[in-house]
C-alpha cells in the first residue's frame, strides 16, 4: 500500500496527483473490503462512495468546510482520510470506530447521522449559522437517491430553495436504496440519467450513421422510432431549478478528475446547488456490484440465530392465503424485515413505500379505515419517525394497524442511533394500543395468527433473532395474559420481556414469567404475587423510563400489592455500546446480577 499509511489528513491527500488519487482510492477500497470482511458493516454503499469522497476532500477544506453524509453509512472513506486509518481496523467494535458519521468521534464529522434523510435539514442549519456568524465555510450535504425518498428531505429542499442560502448538495445516485430504489422521484432521477445517455447516444449514433455511404438515411429513419421513445424519456432538469436550486448533472461519481473539476467550479457559486452524480454500489468488488442488496450490509458474525423476520415472511404469506384483506408494508426494509418472501407470493398486496416511515404509518391507517389488515414491518428505531402518525392517525381512530417491530432492544454494532430501546415506552403510553413480545419463533407464529382477527392497533416487538428456544411450547394467546415458563419454590418472580431476557433469567432459580403482553399487563397474575417477602424483578430490553417495569411499578403501587420490586432495563443514558452482550452487562441484565439481587433480598428479609 503506497499511500494508505501516508495519508493521515485531507492535507496529505491534496499533495497527490490525479493518478495518485486514483491509486489511493483503490487502496481505500481494498482496506474497506478487508475490515468489513472481518468486522461487518456497510460494504456496497461505501465502495460506491470512495471516489467522490476523495474528490470532495481534495477540493474542500474539512473540518472547516462541513460534510454531512446522509445516513452516514457511506462515510468509511471519509473516516480513513481524516486521520482514522489505524482505528478503522476496529470498526463497529466497542471502543473502536462507529459505523456512521459521528461528531463525538472526530472534529471532521460535522454531524452525527444514522437515520435517513436528515442531511439537507442539518446542512441548511449549519449554513444559516455560518451566515448569521458572518463566516464563509462551505456546507456539503451528501445524500443518496434512497435517502431522497424520505419526506424530511423535501421539507428541507422546500426551505433551501426559498432561502437562497449557499450550500452544496451532492446527490449520490446509484438507483439503489438497500433494495432497488422505488417511487416516482426515483423514476425521475432515472430519466435524468437517461437524458444524459440520450444526448451522448444521439451524438455517437449520428456520427456513425453519417459515415455510412447510401444506407445512412434509411437507417436514420429506422432509428427514428427509437429516438422518439428516448426523447419521451428526456426530461428537463427543471424540478430542482424550479425550486431555486441550481442543478448540475449528470456526472460520473467515479471519475475523480471530472469530479474535482466540477467541484472546483461550483465551490464559489452563490446560493444552493445540487450536483447529481451516478455511482455503482459495490464498485470495485465484483460480488458486491452484482448483488448490491446482499452486500449493502455485511454481518461478520458466525453465530447461528433463528431470525424472527423469517417467521414473519413465512407466516404472513400463510395468513394472506386465507385472508385477502392482509397486506404487507415496508419502508425500504423489505429484506431485513422478511417481507421479500411475502412479496414474492403476493406482489399486489405488498407495498415498499421508500424510506418514508411517517407516510407508511398514515397509509396503513388509510388501508385499515377501508377494511384492510395492514402489517407494517419496520425496525424499532426507524418507527420513531412515525410516532405522531401512530398517535394521530392510528390510535385516536382505533384502527387495526399491525406493527411488526424488528430490531427491538439492544442492537449491537450499528450503535446508538439504531438502538431499539424506546418502542415499549412510546407505544405503551398510547391509548388503544396493545403491545406484545414473543419469546420465540413459535410464539410469534401464534401471535400473528391471533393478530389477524384483532381489531385495534397492535404492535409485536422482537430483536433480530435468538439463539435458544425457551423450552416450554407456548400456550394459546389470550388477550392480556402472561405465561409462566418456569416454577420455583423460591419467592422470586422474574417477569421478563422477550426471548433474550427470558434466556438470561432461566439460568436462575425463580418463577419465570414471560410478559408476552407488555400492554395490557396481566393484573391477575400480579395480584397473585401479593405477599410479604416476595420479590418481583422485571427485565426488559428497553429504556426503564416509560418502559415495562415502570408500568408494573405503577400497577403494584395502585393495587397495594406487597412485594419488593426491582426493575432491570436501560438507564437514562443513550446506549453507545456496539455489542449486545456488553450493553447487557453494563445494564445488569445478566444472570449474575439477578443472583446478586436475589441474594441481597433474602439477606434483608432474613434480618427483618
Ligand atoms: C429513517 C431510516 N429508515 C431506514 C433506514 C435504513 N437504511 C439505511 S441505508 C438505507 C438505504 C439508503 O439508500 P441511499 O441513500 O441511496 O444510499 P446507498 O446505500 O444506496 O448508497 C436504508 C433504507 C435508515 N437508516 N433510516
Amino acid at each position: 500500500m503506497a499511500y494508505l499509511e501516508k495519508i493521515n489528513s485531507p492535507a496529505d491527500l491534496k499533495k497527490l496527483s490525479i493518478s495518485e488519487l486514483k491509486s489511493y482510492a483503490e487502496e481505500l477500497r481494498q482496506y474497506i473490503i478487508t475490515v468489513v470482511g472481518k468486522n461487518g458493516g456497510h460494504l456496497a454503499s461505501n465502495l460506491g462512495a470512495v471516489d467522490f469522497t476523495v474528490a470532495l476532500h481534495y477540493v474542500f477544506d474539512c473540518p472547516r468546510d462541513k460534510f454531512i453524509f446522509d445516513v452516514g453509512h457511506q462515510s468509511y472513506a471519509h473516516k480513513i482520510i481524516t486521520g482514522r486509518m489505524a482505528e478503522f481496523a476496529r470498526l463497529r467494535q466497542d471502543g473502536g470506530i462507529t459505523g456512521f458519521e459521528n461528531m463525538r468521534e472526530s472534529e471532521y464529522d460535522a454531524f452525527s447521522t444514522g437515520h435517513s434523510s436528515t442531511s439537507l435539514s442539518v446542512g441548511l442549519g449549519l449554513a444559516r449559522a455560518r451566515d448569521l456568524a458572518g463566516d464563509r465555510y462551505n456546507v456539503v450535504s451528501v445524500i443518496g437517491d434512497g435517502a431522497l425518498t424520505g419526506g424530511m428531505a423535501y421539507e428541507a429542499l422546500n426551505d433551501i430553495g426559498a432561502s437562497g442560502t449557499k450550500m452544496i448538495i451532492v446527490l449520490n445516485d446509484n438507483a439503489m436504496s438497500i433494495s432497488k430504489n422505488v417511487g416516482a422521484i426515483s423514476s425521475y432521477l432515472g430519466k435524468l440519467r437517461l437524458s444524459k445517455k440520450y444526448k451522448k447516444l444521439k451524438r455517437v449514433t449520428k456520427q456513425g450513421i453519417d459515415g455510412l455511404p447510401i444506407i445512412g438515411p434509411y437507417v436514420l429513419r429506422a432509428t427514428e422510432r427509437i429516438k422518439m421513445w428516448l426523447k419521451k424519456q428526456l426530461v428537463s432538469n427543471k424540478m430542482f431549478e424550479q425550486l431555486g436550486i441550481k442543478y448540475y448533472g449528470v456526472f460520473d461519481g467515479h471519475n475523480i478528475g471530472e469530479m474535482i473539476n466540477l467541484l472546483e467550479q461550483i465551490k464559489n457559486s452563490k446560493g444552493p446547488v445540487i450536483i447529481h452524480i451516478t455511482t455503482h454500489k459495490g464498485s470495485g468488488l465484483y460480488e458486491a456490484e452484482m448483488n448490491p442488496e446482499k452486500y449493502h450490509g455485511v454481518d461478520a458474525s458466525t453465530e447461528q440465530i433463528h431470525k424472527f423476520s423469517d417467521v414473519v415472511g413465512e407466516k404472513l404469506t400463510e395468513l394472506a392465503a386465507r385472508d385477502d384483506k392482509i397486506v404487507g408494508v415496508s419502508a425500504a426494509m423489505m429484506s431485513g424485515t422478511g417481507l421479500n418472501a411475502f412479496r414474492q407470493a403476493y406482489p399486489d398486496r405488498c407495498f415498499d413505500v421508500g424510506i418514508a416511515e411517517q407516510h407508511a404509518v398514515a397509509m396503513c391507517a388509510g388501508l385499515a379505515a377501508a377494511g384492510y389488515k395492514p402489517y407494517f414491518a419496520v425496525y424499532s428505531s426507524f418507527l420513531q419517525r412515525g410516532f405522531d402518525q401512530i398517535l394521530h392517525d392510528v390510535c385516536i381512530n382505533n384502527l387495526p394497524v399491525r406493527f411488526l417491530i424488528d430490531r427491538a432492544g439492544a442492537i449491537g454494532a450499528d450503535g446508538v442511533t439504531h438502538q431499539g430501546l424506546f418502542d415499549l415506552g412510546y407505544l405503551s403510553m398510547l391509548p388503544n394500543m396493545t403491545v406484545l413480545a414473543p419469546r420465540n419463533g413459535e410464539e410469534l407464529r401464534k401471535m400473528l395468527d391471533w393478530s389477524s382477527e384483532f381489531n385495534s392497533p397492535l404492535a409485536i416487538r422482537y430483536p433480530k433473532g435468538y439463539k435458544d428456544d425457551i423450552v416450554l411450547p407456548s400456550s394459546e394467546i389470550v388477550y392480556g395474559k402472561w405465561e409462566t415458563v418456569a416454577r420455583s419454590a423460591e419467592k422470586v418472580y422474574v417477569i421478563a420481556v422477550g426471548n433474550r431476557m427470558l434466556s438470561v433469567a432461566k439460568e436462575v432459580d425463580c418463577n419465570l414469567i414471560s410478559a408476552r403482553f407488555v400492554k395490557p399487563l396481566d393484573g391477575e397474575m400480579l395480584n397473585e404475587i401479593n405477599a410479604e417477602g416476595n420479590i418481583v424483578i422485571t427485565m426488559e430490553e428497553n429504556a426503564l423510563r416509560g418502559g415495562f417495569g415502570e408500568s408494573v411499578r405503577t400497577y403494584l403501587c395502585e393495587h397495594g400489592i406487597r412485594c419488593d420490586l426491582k426493575c432491570l432495563g436501560f438507564d437514562d443514558r443513550f446506549c453507545e455500546s456496539l455489542s449486545v452482550n456488553t450493553s447487557f452487562e453494563q445494564q445488569g441484565l445478566t444472570a449474575e446480577n439477578l443472583r446478586k439481587i436475589i441474594f441481597e433480598h433474602k439477606l434483608l428479609n432474613k434480618n427483618s
